[in-house]
């Protein structure tokens, strides 16, 4: 029976991933940091009592900051396959927390790959660390691909460059199979509220059910090559099957504005609208209504903006067959229906 290991286990990839491999009946180990609140919502439907005998998902504190605990859990579970997802994944809130985004997406990674070294697990244990597009940044080439030039613009962008050459040195220098995922942005009704297709459908929705009346956003002319969730878990999983550790690109292909995005979600919503104004003036408005539903707050601008970007996946699909089962339509219509659904049940707005 294989074993898996997941860093960041809770969080929107986490979930999917430890779904996808139960299915496939890996014993599952997941990392989860110690919270004040509850932060396993997103694997309540997954949980195992640890009375049960032989249960397949067994979780663990530890962080990916604390080498001693990093390095301990691996010794402890000895895992086939270790999935590095554990990040500070925000990409505004790296300008506010640089030095703890580094420690966690950078070093993180190298605190992984030198417990696998340390512990002689070389030609046991597959590594996958999570990048992404991020690291294109202020583009170099378009459509991106494997061999595009990386020009980070945040310190999540940098970070996740350390962590994705630091995977291919000790891939080179000690025959470990690691592999990086370049994901591009990937969705899902289990998508965390403050990345912006999120925001919009939950605003949109409050707005729809009358519990909102103005949804502030920042930039809405960044294009983003949208894809979900599920259909990207996949690809990790692939990549670790493979006969030799490569690197790949994980995209939809197609590009579109959040300013489209809004478009998208107020069609399926069934809300006529009308845009009005420029740059930071632009507002959305009920067709023949005052009421403003988007409007721009300039505080959710960035210091640097990564304007486009779009991949070219086709390493992917032609050696991992991988395939994507969903649209941006079908994606929307699931991130939709859910948020309605969760909000009417919402104790809150009862
Ligand atoms: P997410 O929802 O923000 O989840 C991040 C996970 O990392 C959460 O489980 C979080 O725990 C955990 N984590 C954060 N800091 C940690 C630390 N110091 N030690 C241990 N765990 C820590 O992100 P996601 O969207 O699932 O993305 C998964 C990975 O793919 C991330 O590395 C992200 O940077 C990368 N990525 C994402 C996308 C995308 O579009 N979603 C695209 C490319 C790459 P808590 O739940 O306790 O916060
Ligand atoms: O922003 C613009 C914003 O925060 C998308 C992470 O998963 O994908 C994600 O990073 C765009 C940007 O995602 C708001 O300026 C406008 O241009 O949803 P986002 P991101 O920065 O692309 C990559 C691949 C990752 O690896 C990251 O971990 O939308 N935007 N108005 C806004 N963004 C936010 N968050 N909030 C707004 O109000």
């Amino acid at each position: 029976m294989k074993k898996a290991i997941i860093f960041g286990i809770t969080g929107q990839d986490g979930s999917y991933l430890a779904e996808l491999l139960l299915k496939k009946k890996y014993i599952v180990h997941g990392v989860i940091r110690r919270s004040s609140s509850f932060n396993t919502s997103r694997l309540n439907h997954l949980y195992q009592d640890p009375h049960i005998k032989n249960r397949k998902l067994i979780l663990h504190y530890g962080d990916v900051t604390d080498s001693i605990s990093v390095s301990s859990l691996i010794k402890k579970t000895l895992p086939h396959e270790i999935y590095n997802l554990a990040a500070q994944s925000h990409v505004a809130v790296s300008f506010e927390v640089p030095e703890y985004t580094a420690n966690a997406d950078a070093i993180g990674a190298l605190r992984i790959l030198e417990a696998i070294r340390f512990h002689g697990l070389e030609k046991k244990t597959k590594f996958y660390q999570a990048g992404t597009s991020e690291m294109y940044g202020k583009v170099m080439q378009v459509p991106q691909t494997e061999k595009t030039p990386f020009y980070p613009r945040s310190p999540y962008g940098v970070a996740k460059v350390y962590a994705h050459w630091i995977t291919v040195n000790y891939r080179e220098a000690y025959n470990i199979f690691a592999c990086n995922g370049i994901l591009f942005n990937h969705e899902s009704p289990r998508r965390g509220g403050t990345f912006v297709t999120k925001k919009i459908v939950n605003g949109l929705c409050k707005i729809k059910l009358n519990l909102q009346k103005t949804l502030y956003l920042g930039n809405l002319e960044a294009k983003r090559d949208w894809g979900h969730a599920k259909d990207y878990v996949v690809a990790m999983w692939k990549m670790l099957q493979q006969k030799k550790p490569k690197d790949y690109v994980i995209a939809t292909g197609k590009q579109i504005t959040v300013k489209k995005f809004v478009n998208m979600v107020l069609n399926e919503l069934s809300i006529d609208f009308l845009w009005t104004g420029k740059g930071m003036n632009t507002s959305c408005y009920i067709k023949n209504s005052k009421s403003k539903i988007v409007a721009i707050d300039k505080n959710y601008y960035r210091p640097l903006e990564v304007d486009t970007l779009l991949g070219n996946s086709s390493k992917a699909k032609k050696e991992l067959k991988w395939k994507i089962s969903y649209n941006l339509k079908s994606m929307i219509k699931e991130m939709v229906n859910e948020e309605l659904n969760s909000l009417k049940n919402d104790k809150k707005y009862r």
